[in-house]
This record gives structure tokens, C-alpha cells and sequence, in this order.
């Protein structure tokens, strides 16, 4: 990424926040009816908020044009609701332009909304805090100033793109930075000041800007946007998202790996949070109609951790986590359930959109029953109906106790039982393909792909796919 991309103009300031809720399609990008960028996933109980700035550049402009940030809720991760622009420059009386990339972070009750947002002072860039006592606000400036600006000792290069997490104990941290310069302070339990020096946190191999902080299962993770040439991105004008762990939260870090590759646009700004048990990523891409490097749009997809806490790398969906156009793959938004799955396997394998190369490719998990035999299923449902008329499977043969099926049957729930779909072209049990199978169209809630194994044999499942009709 070159200096000049970062030159945004200055803006004038919005006072106007609106407040319409508004139900938005499923499909990656989920919003289309605005540019939408640096999102930043927050659940509180069964409900995602993903707060992001809008990107208002007209095309052909090669300058960031952001004034507010707005919110996006869903309880699925598939369907959302737009709540509109729920804080803007003029959110920050000390602050005249540059709404980028912010994170909410709760405490007590009360939703703590970080922001980078150009100041009217000396310097560039800041991080602003402002408050609401829900997470669709309403949202005040909780300090009257920056809590960072380039002002405060040992700040970074670019005060920017702020994650905040509170850790079991209490105590609150900061990440922070662009430029190649991260940064991290703790923050006191007010969550408006800072406690402490500004420390340079060490491991984060490459790092660019774009932190995302979060923990699991007691071990700490850092996911950051990178742009070196090292298995990240072919062009450094581009970035991936890398990440690393660590077993204290100001580090030593330890670098993990990619979590996803370049994308269309050339920022890459991610989150991933937790839903009802399943992981996702939340980033943005240049991908929407008349979309480009500074007319992002939010996208959505499932991630995966290994059983070792390493996470899978996410292979981005343009069909989102629901129904997109006629020819989608809609298996990605579906949730998935198995008659059987081996305690050392994944069922996550069948919808995690891997591509394998063969039929004994471990690379995206495997989805295997031994030593279950005879006919086994595995199934997606939809939280509302789905037209499909045609599938694919591929097969898993690991050449000991699984192997390719004898054969295969689709069915789907018509209401009140499962039955055979209508029409069914060969279910194929070729190995190291996509097994292409069409029938009728069923509109249904439910498809399940029954599989009677060979005799004295399991089966495997690399990838299942059901395409929107
Ligand atoms: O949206 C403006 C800036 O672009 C963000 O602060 C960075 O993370 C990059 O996505």
C-alpha cells in the first residue's frame, strides 16, 4: 500500500444519523445499497453487530471519503438489518474528517465505540472513544479528546484502526497502528484513559495496520492485515490477513499463519467473533457492482479452528452465508448435521468451502464416519427455504477403513419427512472429483445426502455443495 492511497481528503462534518432499520440481502457483500468498510463484529447473546465505516469516495476518486460509521445486526450471520449511520465525525467535537476503522468493546453494560478519526489539531490521525448504553447506541464522545494522538509518547506511525479487549481478570488492552508500527497500552477500567506506557508489542511477524484482538480457549489471538510478498500477497500494494497467538495478552507473539489471502480490494480489515458456536470473518472486499479500493463492501464467512487452536484459512464466498443468485453454493450458509461423525474428524469439512485436490487431500478437513458402515447422512438446513436443483459431492477415501460409497441418495424435508428428490441424475462415487448431481428443484428447509458404504468400508465427505436454482 503506497503512502499516496492514505492522502483522504478532509471532509465536512455530518450531523445527521439515521436510524431506520432497514433488512439487507444475504449474499456476499451483505450490503450493497452502500460502500462499507473495516467492520468490526460484536455478539451480545444471539445477536452479531457489525459496526463499520462507510466508504462515500465517487468512483474514480483514489481517496478514502468517510464521514460516519454505521451498523449491520443479524441473529443467523445471513440475513442482516442495516440500522444506519449510528455515529460520524461530528460524534467527536475535536475532530473534523476520516472515519475509519473503529471496534466496539462492552463493559458493564455500557458499549465503548473506538474510533480512528482525524483530528482538528496538530497531526494526523487519533483514536476517539465514544459511549452508548446499547449497542445501537446512542453514541456520545466519552472523553472530549483523543485518547491517543500523535502527541502520546511512543505512539505509532498512524494512529489508527483500534481493538480493545477486556480480559477475564478485568483489565482492559489496546492494540493499535499503521504503517507497520503496532502498538499496545492497557486502559483503565473507565475504558476512557490509558494506564501506563505505549509499548511495542513483539512477534507480530510483518504486521501492517488492522489489528484484531480476541481469545480462545485461554490463549490469546492477534489477527493483522500484512502486505509482505512472503506467501501474503503477489502485489504489495494488497494485503493479507496473518495471525499469532500468545499465552499473555501484551505478548510475546508468536506467528500462526494466513487467515485469508488477498482480496479484491487492497486494504484487508477483518474481525472474527463467535455465533451460536460457529466462528466467522468478517472483512471487506472491493467485490460490490461499481466496488474498488475505496468502495469497499463488508463480507461474511464461516472460519475454523483446528483441533490445536490453529485456525483454517478462509476461502472468501461470493454466495455469502445465504441465498445469492441462480448457480450460488449455498452450503456455506447452511448449518450442517450428520448421523455420525468420527470424534477425530470435522463436520465442518463439508461446507468450509475447501477445493481439494484429490480425494485423500487433508488440507480443509475431512468429514469421515468410521467405523460406522451401512448408510450414513449428513444434512444442511437453511433458516428459511431454498429453491436448489443441483448438488455436487466430494469424496473422501482415506485407502484404509473409508472408501467411495456403493451409492448415494439426495433427499430433502418436504414439511414432515424426508423423501428422495425427483428426478435425480447418477449420484456419483468417483473418486478425486466433484460428483455433479441435478433433480428437479425443491424449495425446502432441509437437503440430506444419504451414503451407503461399501461393504466392510466407511465414507468421507471433502465437500458438499447445494446450488441455489
Ligand atoms: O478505511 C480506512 C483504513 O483502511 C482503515 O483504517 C485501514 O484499516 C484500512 O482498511
Amino acid at each position: 500500500m503506497s503512502v499516496r492511497k492514505w492522502l483522504a481528503g478532509a471532509c465536512g462534518v455530518i450531523t445527521a444519523i439515521a436510524v431506520a432499520a432497514v433488512p439487507v440481502h444475504a449474499a456476499n457483500p451483505i450490503i450493497t445499497s452502500i460502500y462499507t468498510a473495516d467492520p468490526a463484529p460484536l455478539v451480545v447473546g444471539n445477536m452479531m453487530y457489525i459496526y463499520a465505516g462507510r466508504d462515500e469516495a465517487p468512483a474514480g476518486t483514489n481517496n478514502f471519503v468517510m464521514r460516519e460509521w454505521h451498523v449491520l445486526s443479524s441473529t443467523d450471520a445471513n440475513t442482516w438489518t442495516h440500522h444506519g449511520a449510528r455515529a460520524n465525525i461530528a460524534t467527536f467535537p475535536w475532530a473534523g474528517a476520516d472515519a475509519w476503522a473503529s471496534e466496539v468493546e462492552p463493559r458493564n453494560g455500557r458499549y465503548y465505540w473506538y474510533t480512528s478519526v482525524n483530528g482538528n489539531g496538530p497531526g494526523w490521525m487519533n483514536i476517539g472513544v465514544a459511549v452508548g448504553d446499547s449497542p445501537l447506541g446512542p453514541f456520545t464522545d466519552a472523553k472530549g479528546g483523543p485518547l491517543i494522538s500523535d502527541s502520546t509518547p511512543n505512539s505509532s506511525g498512524l494512529n489508527i484502526d483500534p481493538t480493545v479487549f477486556v480480559d477475564d481478570d478485568g483489565q482492559a488492552y489496546m492494540y493499535w497502528g499503521g504503517y507497520w508500527v503496532p502498538r499496545a497500552v492497557k486502559l483503565a477500567a473507565n475504558m476512557i484513559d490509558t494506564v501506563g506506557s505505549v509499548v511495542t508489542p513483539q512477534g507480530l511477524t510483518n504486521y501492517w495496520e488492522a489489528p484484531w484482538m480476541f481469545k480462545r480457549n485461554g490463549l490469546y489471538y492477534m489477527m493483522y492485515a500484512a502486505n509482505d510478498t512472503n506467501g501474503c500477497v503477489v502485489n504489495t500494494n494488497y494485503a493479507c490477513q496473518r495471525y499469532a497467538t500468545a499465552t499473555n495478552p501484551l505478548g510475546p507473539w508468536t506467528h500462526r499463519g494466513i487467515v485469508l489471502g488477498q482480496v479484491s480490494s487492497t486494504t484487508n480489515h477483518a474481525g472474527i467473533v463467535e455465533l451460536n458456536g460457529q466462528s466467522y470473518i468478517v472483512y471487506h472486499t472491493a467485490d460490490a457492482p461499481g466496488g474498488g479500493d475505496f468502495r469497499r463492501s463488508v463480507a461474511v464467512d464461516k472460519l475454523n479452528f483446528n483441533a490445536d487452536g490453529t485456525i483454517q484459512r478462509v476461502v472468501p464466498t461470493t454466495g455469502g452465508g445465504g441465498s445469492g443468485g441462480s448457480g450460488t453454493n449455498i452450503a456455506p450458509g447452511a448449518t450442517s448435521s450428520t448421523s455420525y461423525v468420527s470424534p477425530w474428524e470435522s463436520l465442518a469439512a463439508i461446507n468450509n468451502g475447501g477445493t481439494p485436490v484429490n480425494s485423500q487431500d487433508r488440507s480443509s478437513q475431512v468429514y469421515g464416519n468410521w467405523p460406522q458402515q451401512g448408510t450414513q447422512w449428513i444434512e444442511y438446513q437453511w433458516p428459511s427455504a431454498r429453491s436448489i436443483n443441483r448438488s455436487s459431492v466430494y469424496w473422501f477415501d482415506d485407502n484404509q477403513g473409508i472408501d467411495l460409497p456403493a451409492s448415494c441418495q439426495l433427499q430433502y424435508w418436504n414439511g414432515s419427512q424426508y423423501v428422495n428428490v425427483a428426478g435425480q441424475s447418477t449420484c456419483g462415487t468417483t473418486a478425486h472429483v466433484d460428483n455433479v448431481i441435478t433433480f428437479n428443484t425443491v424449495n425446502t428447509t432441509r437437503l440430506r445426502l444419504q451414503i451407503t458404504a461399501r461393504s466392510g468400508y466407511s465414507t468421507g465427505v471433502l465437500e458438499w455443495k447445494a446450488f441455489q436454482a
